[in-house]
């Protein structure tokens, strides 16, 4: 068995391809369970290269025939490819090989989708398609025709030619083979086009299944809102004459950048107000730039190997947020995707999963596209542009596409061409790449003859991926307040770089009060406790405003946890002004009114010394929120009515802030009126935001069977909708009946497991559902994990993503630990465990 004895890659061993390839000219004949492939390839020996193994990858494959300059060859086969003799000069590889895309569950390969068929090759799904050598630095030119019955048949690059039942694509790119892509099937264009600031006409077209037509129009927006941004900000041009996307249901991710043919997860792209929240809009809006914007990041400069994955996806990743925040408001962006780091990012780099954002080993590189290479990948750029400023970071960008524009590149040519273009030195920098773990940040404070001093003590908690962490780069983005609330001194830049370091402001009347990491200015842990109500109350900073009101919620919810105390009068008194502040933005108040999550409770309880009980964690969760429903009762239906919007639906900044604060208030008021408020919302909704919320209320206030009825019979034919069914029932049932109502969900006619999307919007709801998941009698983790081992056969990826629930299993109680324990156990136990979860659940279970 391949999986049987799993390889682990290293980065040091990195060595070039012994052949370069010099074009490829695919040929596809569809069959549902018999397509054929054919290839001509042209090689070239590679004289960069010392080895001159000829290996292609090639996994699943019926071979047919081979050939080499015509002559008929007999390579030698393994389950990971094939070897052969080949002469010492350029020559001609020909083979045809046949596949099953019916029975390719996996959704990686070419593999079909409601009968259409479509790939997915990132990082290493090609070589489930033909023999090749199915490594990033190995780019290539493709010519491709496909034969098939089908109205569409599309691949990358531009369309050379089509007829009945076939058609020819060229795409003049070189690219590596895990952008290559093939779509065929009954599919209806949404058309649109765009001209480029070089002038350049690219027809657009969104490809949907008949009956979806209506949802693309946002999609093709934010598209050419998108090819407009990249032009405008990074100078960057599009560079064929079309660009496809295509929605498809099974996909194990959210969307994949294909050279010219975006494929997307259908939730990732199609949306209507009817069926779609604003922050569904929100997420698709940023996926779509994401993808496009791979087209220059990711494509046209590509990673040398999967190691330098960080090199595309974080600074694409940076790229999207960059863009969302000019499209929307930046203090809104910037806060959401802290939470979503302190909520995903953290726990990895705080538990056994811990790696680097370049990481030096894998075994199966699908389990890296984690939060860690993306998110703090992403967080990684946001400081070397703090550090280099905006004109160095301009200087750089332009160098690093200038100088590697068709090159499979590496860190340390991104670092270099900072190094170039500003004069700095990034040797200390680099190690955010290498090293693994969040640092804290401890932070200590005089005011003495009038000069106020900040200390700052930096560690970094070793793991098995870095035993000695060493000190780090790190930029803190301070201002200064004084006691009238004034700000003394305006936000300043401060470079710790040592293990511990003190930083002096002179000529103070008074002493000041801090306000620091403004921005979230670096992705760590600031140990420090100022006057949060005073900087709730004074800061300029909107982001460290958010987090003053976050660490009262924070401390309050502690303090009930650990001593029962009620909710915290500060917190309360300090969000109800600004819930009511009607100067502030309704988008950034509903987010100071949101808790810290259960999740992360737990981990700062663990951080401690206390074992978290998530059941208590749940309890204080619920008193805070009546506490704050308490207090604000009077003034609750004034300020429901006034973020009621009247004009026709947009799913805009503005508009999704109204939205998003009057919902928030909803929560609150069905507190007081027992869900009234709610039914009727739910009942009069003309949109998903507000008709999804008050469905969650209702269900969340014990009267929700009646809307759940009515929703399915309303939405039972709209297969993203019913995800949101499936979910919503998980995420807001009680923690004793989350077991059974996913369960019982699982065996509903609609739970169609092997959709990863179903499978997510049940399960991965569940895995999310902190109290439900961790209930005291097990129950949580048996479901999960009977529900890993019935979907590792048949995908994998979607499986090993999953088992990352159990990563943070080391936080609870010895009894939960033993009760986790045995169900990793059982996992790692299962006959023809795949590699990607063998992989995940032996990392989670060395810790
Ligand atoms: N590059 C793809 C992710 C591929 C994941 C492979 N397991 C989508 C993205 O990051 O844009
Ligand atoms: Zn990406």
């Amino acid at each position: 068995m391949r999986d049987a004895t799993p390889q682990t890659i290293y980065l040091k061993d990195y060595t070039p391809f012994g052949f370069k390839v010099e074009e490829v000219h695919l040929t596809f004949d569809l069959a549902p369970s018999a397509t054929r492939v054919t290839s001509r390839i042209r090689f070239a020996p590679n004289p960069d290269a010392a080895d001159r193994t000829f290996f292609l990858h090639g996994e699943n494959l019926s071979l047919i025939s081979a050939k080499i300059d015509g002559e008929a060859v007999t390579p030698t086969l393994t389950d990971e490819g094939l070897t052969c003799d080949v002469p010492n000069m350029p020559f001609t590889w020909e083979a045809e090989v046949q596949i099953d895309p019916a029975a390719n569950t996996a959704l990686e390969g070419l593999y079909q989708s409601n009968g259409m068929y479509c790939t997915q090759c990132e990082a290493e799904g090609f070589r489930k398609i033909t023999y090749y050598p199915d490594r990033p630095d190995v780019m290539s030119v493709f010519s491709v025709r496909i034969n098939g019955p089908h109205a569409v048949l599309l691949s990358n690059g531009n369309p050379v030619a089509s007829g009945d039942g076939w058609a020819e694509w060229h795409d003049p790119w070189p690219k590596p083979a895990y952008l290559f892509a093939l779509v065929a099937g009954e599919l209806i264009a949404h058309r649109d086009s765009f001209t480029t600031m070089e002038g350049r006409k690219v027809d657009l077209a969104l490809y949907v299944r008949p009956g979806d037509e209506g949802k693309c129009a946002f999609g093709m927006q934010a598209l050419k809102d998108s090819m407009k941004w990249d032009e405008d900000v990074y100078g960057r041009a599009y560079d064929l004459d079309v660009f496809n996307i295509v929605a498809v249901d099974d996909f194990n991710m959210g969307a994949m950048e294909n050279k010219g043919l975006n494929i997307f997860n259908a939730s990732a792209v199609l949306a209507s107000p009817a069926t779609s929240t604003d922050g569904n809009f929100e997420r698709i809006e940023a996926i779509i730039a994401h993808e496009y914007f791979h087209n220059w990041t990711g494509n046209r400069i590509t990673c040398r190997d999967w190691f330098q994955l960080c090199l595309k996806e974080g600074l694409t990743v940076f790229r999207d947020s960059q863009f969302t925040a000019d499209m929307r408001s930046e203090p809104v962006k910037r806060i959401s995707d802290v939470i979503d780091l302190r909520g995903r990012q953290f726990p990895e780099d705080q538990g056994p999963l811990a790696h680097p954002v370049r990481p030096e080993s894998f075994q199966e590189i699908n389990n890296f596209y984690t939060a860690t290479v993306y998110e703090k990948g992403a967080e990684v750029i946001r400081m070397l542009k703090t550090l280099v400023g905006d004109e160095g970071y301009r200087k750089a960008l332009d160098l690093y596409f200038d100088r590697h524009d068709g090159d499979a590149a590496t860190i340390e040519d991104w670092l270099a061409v900072f190094e170039e273009a500003t004069g700095r030195d990034l040797t200390q920098f680099k190690r955010w790449y290498s090293q693994a773990g969040t640092p804290r940040v401890v932070v200590s404070e005089r005011f003495e003859d009038g000069t106020y001093s900040l200390n700052f003590a930096q560690h970094t908690p070793p793991s098995a991926a870095t035993p000695d962490p060493q000190a780090q780069v790190i930029p803190i983005a301070v201002g200064l307040l004084g006691p009238n609330g004034d700000e003394v001194l305006p936000t300043q830049v401060l470079e710790l770089t040592e293990d511990s370091q003190s930083f002096s402001f002179p000529g103070l009347s008074a002493k000041p009060v801090p306000s620091i990491l403004r921005g979230f200015s670096a992705p760590v842990v600031l140990d420090h406790t100022p006057d949060h109500a005073f900087l709730l109350a004074h800061d300029t900073d909107p982001f460290n405003r958010w987090e003053a009101a976050r660490n009262l919620g924070k401390a309050s919810l502690l303090g009930a946890v650990t001593k029962g105390t009620g909710p915290d009068a500060a917190w309360l008194d300090g969000v109800a002004g600004l819930l009511t502040d009607e100067a502030l933005d309704p988008a950034y108040r509903a987010y100071c009114l949101a808790l810290p999550g259960q999740s992360q409770l737990a981990a700062e309880l663990h951080g401690a010394g206390t074992t978290p009980d998530p059941d208590a964690i749940w309890t204080a969760h619920e008193d805070h929120r009546q506490g704050l429903s308490d207090r604000m009762a009077d003034v609750l239906q004034g300020l429901y009515a006034a973020h009621q919007v009247d004009s026709p639906y947009a799913p805009d900044a503005e508009q999704s802030g109204h939205r998003a604060l009057g919902n928030a208030v909803l929560a609150m008021l069905t507190r007081q009126d027992g869900g009234d408020a709610a039914q009727a919302q739910f009942d009069e909704a003309t949109n998903m935001t507000q008709q999804l919320a008050a469905l969650g209320y209702l269900i969340r206030a014990g009267r929700g069977d009646a809307a759940l009825a009515r929703f399915e019979a309303q939405w039972k034919d709209d297969r993203l909708v019913m995800d949101k069914w499936f979910g919503m029932q998980v995420m807001e049932a009680k923690p004793d009946d989350a077991a059974d109502t996913a369960k019982a969900l699982t065996k509903h006619a609609d739970f169609n497991w092997k959709n990863p999307n179903r499978f997510r919007a049940t399960l991965g709801s569940f895995a999310g559902h902190h109290a439900g998941f961790h209930a005291k009698d097990g129950s949580g983790y048996t479901l999960l994990a009977d529900w890993l081992i019935t979907l590792d056969p048949v995908n994998p990826q979607t499986t090993a993503r999953m088992c990352s629930a159990f990563q943070t299993w080391r936080r609870y109680d010895a009894i939960r630990q033993s009760m986790i324990g045995k169900e990793l156990e059982r996992i790692a136990a299962t006959p023809n465990l795949s590699r990607d979860t063998t992989e995940m659940i032996t990392r989670i279970r060395e810790a």
